[in-house]
C-alpha cells in the first residue's frame, strides 16, 4: 500500500466551481445500477482551475456541453479517485454515466444492497462511489433525482424532498421522481428502492404546515414502530418549543435497514436508520432500547436543522452538527424522561469511552486537524466531548443567552457550510462577551485536571477555593494553554442545606449554585459571610468535561451523597468513594499488602437502598461502581485481570454485607404489569438482582430464571440473563438455550445473546464466541453482528486481556478478516488495541505483536492502517 495521504485543516480552499442543479437518475436493472448525472456548472469567481470531481464509480460516460469526452480530453486517477477535465467553459453542463454493482458493495457506502432491498450512506464521502461530484459539505446544489425499477422488484422509490412525479415506463417497470426544493452537499443525498412497508402518521407544525409522517420497514416489523413513529413526533413538537425551529419538508421518511455501520443517517426528508434504533416493542427491546430509539430519532430530527439547514464548510468541522446535534438530543431525552439520569448516564460514557481517547494514540480535539480517513473522526470525542462544549456555552450564557446565539446562528447562516468559529462568534455577539479563549476547546485534545483545594477562615467568615488547571500532552500538543472553565459550585451547611454565595467584592448574595469562570492557570475564588465550615460540592452538574481533584475527606463525601441538592454532585460523591476504594486495593494487591476496608462506602450504599425517596432508575446509578474502562484511567501498568478481580470483588462484599436490603429492593420492586414508566424500577430490580447473584447461594439463580421465564418484556429476560451470565450453571446455560431458541427469527435480539455470551467472565468465553459465530443467526459481514460479539467481547476486560493473548490474536484476526470488506466496522474494532500502553509489560508486548502484525498485512484499508500506524508512533 502506497502511504495514504493526510489531509490538513489549514489547506482548506474553498471550491473553484459551483453546481447550481443536479439531475438524477438511477436505472436499476439488475445485477447493475445505472446512474446517470446531468451537472449545470459554473466556475467560481476569478478562478482558472481544471475541473476535478471527486469519484471511484465505473464510469460509462462523459459528456460536456453535448460532446461525449474520451481521454485523455478527460483523465481519470484511480488512486486519488479523481476526475479532471481541463478547460472547461465558465458556465457549462456536464452528463456523466455511471455503473453500480450494489450487490457486490460490502463496505455499506455508497449505494449498497441490503435483504433484496438498495440503500445510500454518503456521509461523509460516499457519494462518489456513485457519480462523480465535487464531494465536498461545501458544495451544496438542489438535487432532483428519478428512480426507475421493475415495479414487482422494487415498488418503493424513495428519495429526498417531495414527491413530483410518477408511473409505468412499460408494462413492468416503474418510475418515480423527487425534487428537494433546498441546496444541499451530497453527503446528505439519499435513496431507497425495495419492498418495504409505511407507518403513517401527521403532524402539524406550529407554522401551519402538514407533515406527512411515514416509518419505512419490511412488513414483518410494522408491528415494532409505533415507538418510532410517537419518537418522532415528541421530537418535532419540543424543537418547537425549545428551539422555535420548525420541519420544513411535506414528507418526513425514517427508513430502517438491517445492515447500517453506524446508527443513523439525517439525509434531508428521508433518514436511514440501523433498525436496532427503529424497531422497539415491549417483548424484543429492552428499557434502554426504547430511550435510544427515541434518543436517536430525535437527533436524526434536529439535524435538519443543526446539520442540514447550516451545514459544516469543511469535515473538520464535524463537531459543528455533531456535537451540537448530541447536545440538543441530551436536552430532549433529559425533558422527556430524568434529567439527573440522563445526566449521570452521559457523564458514565464520557468518562468509560471518550477519556480513554482523549487520553491516548488517536486523541484529537473535537475539531480535528488533520486526518487520513474521514470515517476515523465520527468519535466519542467530536461527539460527546463536541456536545458538552456545547453544553458549556449554555452553562456560561444561561438558557436564554443560549437560545439568543442559537437564533443569531440560524439568521446569519441559514443555507451555508460554516465552520465552528461561526458558531462561537454568534454565541459570543448575541450575547455581548468575548469567547475568544473558549475556543481553546475546539483546538486542544486532552482532558483537563482541576486541582482545587478550600480553605475556611473561621474568624473572617470567609471560605477560598484555590483552583490550578492542567491538561496532559496529547500526540503533536505537548503544551497547552488554560482553558475557559465554567466550574459550577455549591457550598453545602452542616444542615444539608446550601449556604448563600456571596463572592467577595460583591454586596448581595447570589444563587446557591455559581457558575465561577476559570480562566488561568491558577485562581482563588473567595466566597464572604460564611459563617461555619461549609462542604464544597464541586462540578456540579458536571458543568466541564474535565477531571477534578479535591481532597475530601470520606465523610464529607458521605454527607454529599446523603443529600447534595444537585443529583449529579451527589452521585458523584458516592463515585469519587468507589474510586478510592478500587484504586487503594489495586494497588494493595499489586504491593501483595492486605486490602484496605471498604470505610463508610458500604453505609452510604445501606443508606441509598433504605431511601425511598429517591427515584429508582436514580438510585440504580448510585449503587453503581465506575466501569472498568474508567479505572484503567487512572491506573499505570494494569494487570487487568487484577483490576476485574478488585472491582468484582468489591461488589460481592457489597452484595454479601447488604444482602437483606437487596432482597427487599429486588422484593419491592417487581411487578407483573408491564407498564413503561416502571423503566425506573425495572433497573433497579435487575440491579438488586445481579448483586443477589453474586452471592454463594442458589436461589438467586431460581429467582433469575422465576424472572426469565415468567418476564413479559425484554428489560426483565436481559436483566435475568445478565445476572447469570457470569455463573457456570445450569440456569446459566438453560436460559440462554432457550431464549436462542424463542428470538432465532429476531436480528436485534439475536444481538443481545451474542453480546450476553460475549461478555460473560468465564474463563472459557473465548472458545463460547469461537462456536457462536458459527450460530445460523451469526453473519460477520452485519455490522450489528459484528458489533455484538466481537466488540462486545473487546470490552471484557478480563477475558479480551487474557494473559496467553489468545484474545488479542482473536481480535486482530477479526480485524483483518472484516477489514477485506468493511474498513469501517474493522477500524472501530482495532481500536480495542488504542490502551496498549497504559497495561503491565507482558500484555503490552502481546499487543503491540499484535498491532505490528495487522500493520504488515497485505491490502490494508487506509481505516486500519491510519488507527494502527498511530498507535505504533508512540515509543513501546
Ligand atoms: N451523521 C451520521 C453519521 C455518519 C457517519 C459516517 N461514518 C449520523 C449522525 O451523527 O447523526
Ligand atoms: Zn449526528
Amino acid at each position: 500500500m502506497a502511504t495514504p495521504q493526510i489531509k490538513y485543516r489549514k489547506d482548506y480552499r474553498a471550491p473553484a466551481f459551483q453546481v447550481d442543479r443536479i439531475d438524477l437518475t438511477f436505472d436499476i436493472h439488475e445485477p447493475l445500477v445505472t446512474v446517470r448525472s446531468r451537472l449545470v456548472m459554473r466556475r467560481n469567481g476569478g478562478s482558472s482551475a481544471n475541473l476535478v470531481l471527486d469519484g471511484s464509480a465505473v464510469l460509462k460516460a462523459v459528456v460536456l456541453d453535448g460532446e461525449r469526452l474520451a481521454e485523455p480530453r478527460y483523465a481519470l486517477d484511480l488512486e486519488a479517485e479523481t476526475l479532471t477535465i481541463d478547460d472547461v467553459p465558465d458556465g457549462f453542463i456536464l452528463e456523466i454515466e455511471t455503473e453500480i454493482d450494489a450487490a457486490a458493495n460490502t463496505s455499506l457506502m455508497g449505494l449498497y444492497a441490503s435483504g433484496g432491498n438498495l440503500f445510500t450512506q454518503c456521509e461523509p464521502e460516499g457519494f462518489r462511489k456513485i457519480t462523480y461530484y465535487l464531494d465536498r459539505p461545501d458544495s451544496m446544489s438542489k438535487f432532483t433525482t428519478t428512480l426507475i425499477a421493475d415495479k414487482q422488484a422494487y415498488p418503493v422509490l424513495l428519495s429526498n424532498g417531495n414527491k413530483v412525479g410518477e408511473g409505468m415506463l412499460d408494462k413492468k417497470r416503474h418510475w418515480v421522481k423527487w425534487v428537494d426544493p433546498y441546496k444541499k452537499p451530497a453527503y446528505l443525498f439519499a435513496l431507497v428502492a425495495g419492498r418495504l412497508s409505511a407507518l403513517r402518521d401527521r403532524f402539524t407544525t406550529a407554522g401551519g404546515r402538514d407533515v406527512k409522517l411515514e416509518v419505512w420497514t419490511e412488513a414483518s416489523d410494522q408491528d415494532k414502530v409505533a415507538h418510532a413513529m410517537a419518537s418522532l413526533k415528541r421530537a418535532m413538537k419540543w424543537d418547537e418549543e425549545r428551539f422555535g425551529l420548525e420541519y420544513d419538508l411535506d414528507t418526513y421518511m425514517i427508513v430502517a435497514v438491517g445492515d447500517f455501520n453506524m446508527g443513523a443517517m439525517e439525509n434531508k426528508g428521508l433518514n436511514i436508520f440501523n433498525t436496532k434504533y427503529v424497531l422497539a416493542r415491549q417483548d424484543t427491546a429492552t428499557d434502554f432500547d426504547f430511550e435510544a430509539v427515541e434518543g436517536v430519532i430525535g437527533h436524526e430530527y434536529f439535524h435538519n436543522w443543526t446539520g442540514n439547514r447550516v451545514t459544516c464548510r469543511d469535515w473538520f468541522q464535524l463537531s459543528l452538527k455533531e456535537g451540537l446535534t448530541v447536545f440538543r438530543d441530551q436536552e430532549f431525552t433529559a425533558d422527556m424522561t430524568s434529567r439527573a439520569v440522563k445526566r449521570v448516564e452521559d457523564v458514565q460514557s464520557l468518562r468509560a469511552m471518550q477519556f480513554p481517547e482523549d487520553a491516548g494514540p488517536t486523541a484529537h480535539p473535537i475539531r480535528p486537524d488533520s486526518y487520513i480517513e474521514m470515517n476515523n473522526f465520527y468519535t466519542m470525542t467530536v461527539y460527546e466531548k463536541g456536545a458538552e462544549v456545547v453544553r458549556m456555552y449554555q452553562t456560561l450564557l444561561g438558557r436564554d443567552g443560549f437560545r439568543k446565539g442559537m437564533d443569531l446562528y440560524f439568521r446569519r447562516h441559514d443555507g451555508q457550510a460554516v465552520t465552528c468559529d461561526d458558531f462561537r462568534n454568534a454565541m459570543a455577539d448575541a450575547n455581548g462577551v468575548d469567547l475568544t479563549q473558549f475556543g481553546l476547546w475546539y483546538s486542544q485534545a486532552g482532558t483537563p485536571l482541576l486541582s482545587v483545594s478550600g480553605e475556611y477562615d473561621a474568624v473572617a467568615q470567609r471560605y477560598t477555593l484555590a483552583v490550578k488547571q492542567s491538561c496532559p500532552a496529547t500526540p503533536d500538543q505537548s503544551e497547552k494553554q488554560p482553558f475557559h472553565i465554567p466550574f459550577a459550585v455549591g457550598l453545602v451547611g452542616a444542615d444539608g442545606d446550601d449556604l448563600p454565595l456571596t463572592l467577595d467584592g460583591e454586596t448581595v448574595p447570589g444563587p446557591t449554585t455559581r457558575v465561577l469562570d476559570v480562566t488561568l492557570a491558577e485562581q482563588r475564588f473567595v466566597f464572604t459571610g460564611v459563617a461555619t465550615q461549609p462542604v464544597p460540592s464541586l462540578l456540579r452538574d458536571y458543568s466541564a468535561p474535565v477531571r477534578l481533584d479535591f481532597a475530601w475527606h470520606d465523610e464529607e463525601l458521605a454527607f454529599l451523597m446523603a443529600g447534595d441538592s444537585d443529583p449529579f454532585a451527589r452521585w458523584e460523591a458516592g463515585q469519587t468513594l468507589a474510586r478510592r476504594v478500587l484504586v487503594a486495593r489495586v494497588a494493595d494487591d499489586a504491593a501483595n499488602r492486605p486490602w484496605q476496608g471498604v470505610g463508610v462506602l458500604t453505609d452510604c450504599f445501606a443508606a441509598v437502598l433504605a431511601d425511598h425517596a429517591i427515584d429508582p432508575a436514580f438510585k440504580a446509578l448510585m449503587l453503581s461502581l465506575p466501569h472498568e474502562a474508567e479505572l484503567l484511567e487512572l491506573l499505570d501498568a494494569v494487570d487487568p485481570a487484577r483490576l476485574t478481580r478488585v472491582r468484582e470483588r468489591l461488589l460481592s462484599e457489597l452484595a454479601q454485607t447488604l444482602r437483606g436490603a437487596w432482597h427487599e429492593t429486588f422484593d419491592l420492586n417487581r411487578g407483573h404489569e408491564y407498564r413503561p414508566q416502571d423503566a425506573g424500577r425495572r433497573s433497579l430490580k435487575n440491579l438488586a438482582l445481579s448483586m443477589l447473584a453474586r452471592l454463594p447461594d442458589d436461589w438467586p439463580l431460581d429467582a433469575a430464571r422465576e424472572q426469565f421465564e415468567e418476564a413479559n418484556n425484554m428489560t426483565d429476560q436481559v436483566g435475568a440473563l445478565e445476572a447469570v451470565k457470569h455463573r457456570d450453571s445450569e440456569v446459566r446455560t438453560d436460559c440462554l438455550v432457550d431464549f436462542a431458541e424463542r428470538w432465532g427469527e429476531e436480528p436485534l435480539v439475536m444481538d443481545k445473546y451474542f453480546a450476553l455470551i460475549a461478555t460473560s467472565r468465564l474463563t472459557c468465553t473465548l472458545d463460547h464466541v469461537k462456536a457462536a459465530m458459527e450460530h445460523p443467526a451469526f453473519s460477520i459481514k452485519n455490522p450489528n453482528k459484528a458489533r455484538a460479539l466481537i466488540g462486545g467481547f473487546t470490552r471484557n476486560l478480563a477475558v479480551f486481556h487474557a494473559e496467553d493473548g489468545s484474545g488479542y490474536v482473536f481480535v486482530a484476526d477479526r480485524v483483518l478478516e472484516i477489514d477485506a470488506f468493511n474498513p469501517q466496522v474493522a477500524s472501530r474494532l482495532v481500536q480495542a488495541f488504542n490502551r496498549w500502553k497504559k497495561l503491565e509489560p507482558g500484555r503490552r508486548a502481546l499487543m503491540r505483536s499484535q498491532l505490528e502484525r495487522i500493520l504488515t498485512a497485505p491490502g490494508l484499508s487506509r481505516d486500519v492502517y491510519e488507527i494502527v500506524s498511530k498507535n505504533l508512533a508512540e515509543p513501546a
